[in-house]
Parts: C-alpha cells; structure tokens; sequence
C-alpha cells in the first residue's frame, strides 16, 4: 500500500514545518518568493499634508505645551499605510516643528541624522556643533548625527520648519544612542556665518580635511538657491522626467550633503509636466513655491505651498506645474546609492 498521495505529502511537510518551529529553523521554499520579490511592493502610501489643515493643530499645540516642556513641540506626520510607525516612508521620519519668540528647544544630541527645512517665520536660530545660523523660509539646515543641537527663536512671530530625520535607518541597525546636555543651549564657539563663509562660497581652508560624512556647510540659504534654480532656464530646456533638479551638495567631495539622506531641489516651468518615473526611494517632498500636482498611479494629489506629500519608492508617477513650481525632496536615495541599492526607471 503506498502512502505517497499528494495530500500525505502535505500533512508530513506540514507537520515537518511544525518540528522545525521550537528548533528556531524554517523551510525556506515556504517563504523564499516573499523574501526574495521579484521587485519593491510600494510601502505606504502616496499623501498629502495640506498646510491649510496642519498648521491649526501645530498653533493648537502651542497653548497645550511649551518647546521646553516638550523638548521638541512637533507634530509628527505617519504615512497613513504605515499606522503607528511614526514613519512618513518605510525609511524616514518627517514632524513639523513650532517655536514661539523667546523659547528654546533644549540642547541634545543622537546618532539619528536631521534636517530642517524652513516652512515660514524669521528669527530662530538652530545651533549645531558650537555655531548658530538664523533660519528663513526655503532654507536647508543639517544637524549632523551626534552633534549638540539647540533651537532658539529672537524673532516675534512662530516659526514652523519641516524636520526629516532617518530614524527608521537608525532603528533597522539598533543604532539609537541619545544623551541631553546638561544645561538648556550647548555652548557657541564660532560666529555667525563661519561655516558658510569657509565652505559655502566655493573656496575652501587649505589643508582642510573633515572628520565627518556631512556637508561642512550646514545652512544652504534658499536666496542662493532660488538664483540658481531660476537660472537654469536660460541654459536649456528641463530634463523631461524630473524637471530642473538639483542635488545639495558636500563641497568636501561633491557627494550628498548627508551620509543618510538625499537632499534634493527642483524647478518645475509654469505648465510643464513630467514623463512617468519611479526609483526605489521613497521620497518626501515640500512645496516651497508655486504649486500643481502630482499624479501617482491614477491618484491626483494637488498641493500648494509649505504642503508635504509623499511618493512610496517604485510608484509610478508624474508631476505638474500649474506656476513656476519649487519642490524640496528628501529620501534615502544616498544610503540606497553606497549600498548598490538604487534603480530608477524612466518611462
Ligand atoms: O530637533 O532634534 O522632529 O531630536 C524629532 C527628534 C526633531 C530635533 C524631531 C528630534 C528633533
């Protein structure tokens, strides 16, 4: 008599799956096609966070908590895909932050890198590894991993900047580490402008070597920025999927301005739209001026400025310019890169 009927064999491979379990071992025919996919399933989803809705909780949140209280008074913006990840993407954080005239956000440090960029107000300052720069709407600011930081404000309106930060890299690797400083502002030791004056005016110190993977310039101003996009029409006609767009740059060795986070900006002309793309990463994006949408599979997200709105990695997608439209972009694209990682495809 044989015992070798298809259904004999599945209750002896099932029952040997169930033997292998209190042995800390599997099978890995049963699970190689979800461990191995033939290409990204999108993680989270495509969203937009209208200004026009965010920025009434943020001021509601201002009489609840003080910056002191709450360390950092953020509002934290989780893909909708993503329930209780505190994630914007599978891989980066995004939370709009508020400072009142005459707070400070006390000085901390973490192995978690973050960036700012500046959404409206004038006046506040963040201080980074002994130099403080004053912030304006449109500004890129780094605060490198485990370097002390403190936020003030001199200024008499709130201030609202955008902080992305890779916290979910960090945590994939466990590598979180957080210490506070033991008074409220970490110490200043240079002045004003220092940082930009030496690496930010294409020259350099002689002899200069660095001693960390960030960009030395931590505070690109949107005023050079924004001449410098705007000029790039002159000289040709924008690249048909991605539009004039630029990457922020480590003058140390031309690479990106983070070790962790791809900081990017374009310029899309009144009425142009892009061709279809996608890549891997998985990318935040600021409308800083200007406005359209954006068409993500057959979704239509329409924005306008200071709205955040996310693309999950290798969704198709397009986007529109309804004026002279700028868009600060983040992601993991520079992690992605050094890791062999990053494909894009432009349709
Ligand atoms: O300003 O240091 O949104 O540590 C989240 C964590 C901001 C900051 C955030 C942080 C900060």
């Amino acid at each position: 008599m044989t015992t070798n009927t298809a259904t004999d064999v599945m209750s002896r491979r099932d029952a040997f799956y169930r033997e292998l379990q209190p042995h800390a071992m599997a099978a890995l025919w049963t699970r190689l096609r979800k461990l191995i996919p033939s290409e990204p399933t999108p993680a989270g989803e495509a969203h937009c966070w209208s200004y026009g809705t965010t920025r009434p909780y943020l001021m509601e949140s201002a009489t609840l908590i003080s910056a002191e209280e709450a360390e950092r008074r953020v509002l934290l913006m989780e893909n909708p895909g993503l329930p209780g990840s505190s994630r914007i993407t599978n891989t980066m954080y995004a939370g709009l932050q508020l400072i009142l005239p005459g707070e400070v956000a006390p000085a901390h440090r973490h192995t978690q890198s973050a960036l700012r960029f500046i959404i409206e107000g004038s006046g506040a300052y963040t201080a980074v590894d002994g130099e403080k720069t004053y912030m304006e709407p449109g500004d890129f600011v780094i605060t490198p991993a485990w370097t002390w930081h403190h936020h003030g404000h001199d200024g008499d309106t709130p201030m609202v900047w955008l902080d992305g930060l890779d916290i979910p890299v960090v945590s994939f690797f466990n590598g979180g580490f957080r210490e506070e400083f033991e008074s409220e502002a970490s110490p200043v030791t240079r002045p004003v402008g220092d940082a930009l004056a030496r690496y930010g005016t294409g020259l350099m110190p002689v002899g200069h070597r660095s001693s960390t993977m960030n960009s030395p310039v931590f505070n690109y101003p949107y005023a050079r920025t924004r001449e410098a996009l705007f000029a790039l029409p002159r000289a040709g006609a924008p690249d048909p999927h991605t539009g004039y767009l630029m990457r922020y740059t480590n003058p140390v060795d031309g690479g990106w301005a983070m070790p962790t986070i791809a900081t990017m900006i374009r310029l899309l002309p009144s009425g142009f739209a892009t061709l279809p793309y996608r890549a891997t990463d998985s990318t935040v994006f600021v409308c800083v001026e200007g406005g359209g949408h954006v068409m993500v599979s057959n979704r239509r997200i329409d924005f306008a400025p200071h709205d955040v709105f996310v693309v999950p990695g290798w969704c198709r997608y397009t986007l529109h310019a309804s004026q002279d439209l700028v868009l600060f972009a983040y992601s993991d694209r520079v992690a992605q890169e050094k890791l062999g990682l990053f494909r894009e495809q432009r349709f």
